[in-house]
């Protein structure tokens, strides 16, 4: 306690922006002076510009989305005593990307449980949740026990990002976006990675897109990103795999909220959707 005590956030933003590289502890309590309000948001703008340009070794990233995951409530399936493992698929999105939609179902299918919680559309790519909500009365934000009902029942469930999951994360995005630090592939791997961490998985597989109906259209970039998340996952303790995707095209038939979850369902009824789309869905 006395250490965070002498903590100060200016001394580690100026640490960062030097270039040095951070201790879990000091890791730990900026993210904790995220949630609680202690830090104010210039610092928090400054600390991301400085992790922006200086970038985070591969254990100050696992520390870092360590941090966030902790930073509220983290799922705990092993009261439910669940019968298979616990799983995911996470894309970083893309024109026409419907994997979620047909995969979620299949796992279940074959016995995995798939608590997915997925977020809104990031520049011009379409996200899940927008997706979901092209259905009318879908109700994409269901308290957690109803959540945790659907995936014992159904065996998966997608819903949208909740107020009390990884809040530190939430807090960071939002100054992220208005201080052009997005575009950080070490905070990208903490948001994602910390969100999943949160949900409790026993495993997570990463489809990382590339191409111009990508939020990141270098595949270099998509690379060192698939490579950053399989990383840090693992030495989170989150066994992971990633694929990496071309979205130079869209996925499947269909672009749009409503059309994709058509397709999607189409797809699933006849076991024959478009063949790049099923052949990425199977990966
Ligand atoms: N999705 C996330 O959950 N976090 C991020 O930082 C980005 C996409 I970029």
């Amino acid at each position: 306690r006395s250490i965070v005590a002498a903590m100060l956030p200016q001394e580690i933003i100026r640490k960062k922006r030097d270039g040095a590289p951070l201790g879990e502890d000091e890791i730990r309590f900026m993210v904790q002076g995220i949630v609680d309000g202690t830090i104010a948001k210039a610092q928090i703008g400054a600390f991301a510009m400085a992790v922006f340009f200086r970038g985070l070794s591969m254990a100050e990233r696992v520390a870092l989305t360590n941090a966030m995951a902790k930073s509220g409530r983290v799922l705990n399936w092993k009261p439910l005593a669940l019968p298979g493992p616990v799983l995911d698929k996470h894309s970083s999105g893309g024109v026409g990307d419907k994997v979620s939609l047909i995969l979620a179902p299949i796992v279940a299918a074959c016995g995995g449980y798939v608590p997915m919680i997925s977020g809104r559309g990031l520049g011009h790519t379409g996200g899940t949740l927008d997706k979901l909500d092209s259905i009318p009365g879908y109700n994409s934000r269901p308290d957690i026990p109803s959540f945790e009902r659907v995936v014992k029942e159904a065996g998966c469930a997608i819903i949208g990002q909740t107020a009390d999951l990884a809040p530190a994360d939430r807090r960071l995005y939002a100054i992220r976006d208005v201080t052009a630090t997005v575009e950080s592939i070490p905070l990208i791997t903490a948001s994602i990675l910390s969100k999943k961490i949160a949900a409790g998985l026993d495993g997570l597989v990463m489809d990382v897109k590339f191409g111009s109906g990508a939020f990141m259209p270098v595949y270099e970039h998509a690379e060192a990103l698939a490579q950053s998340i399989v990383t840090v996952a693992r030495g989170a303790g989150l066994p992971s795999n990633a694929v990496l995707t071309d979205m130079n095209e869209v996925l499947g038939r269909t672009a749009g909220n409503a059309l994709e979850v058509l397709e999607s369902i189409e797809a699933l009824r006849s076991g024959q959707g478009e063949e790049r789309l099923m052949t990425v869905t199977r990966a």
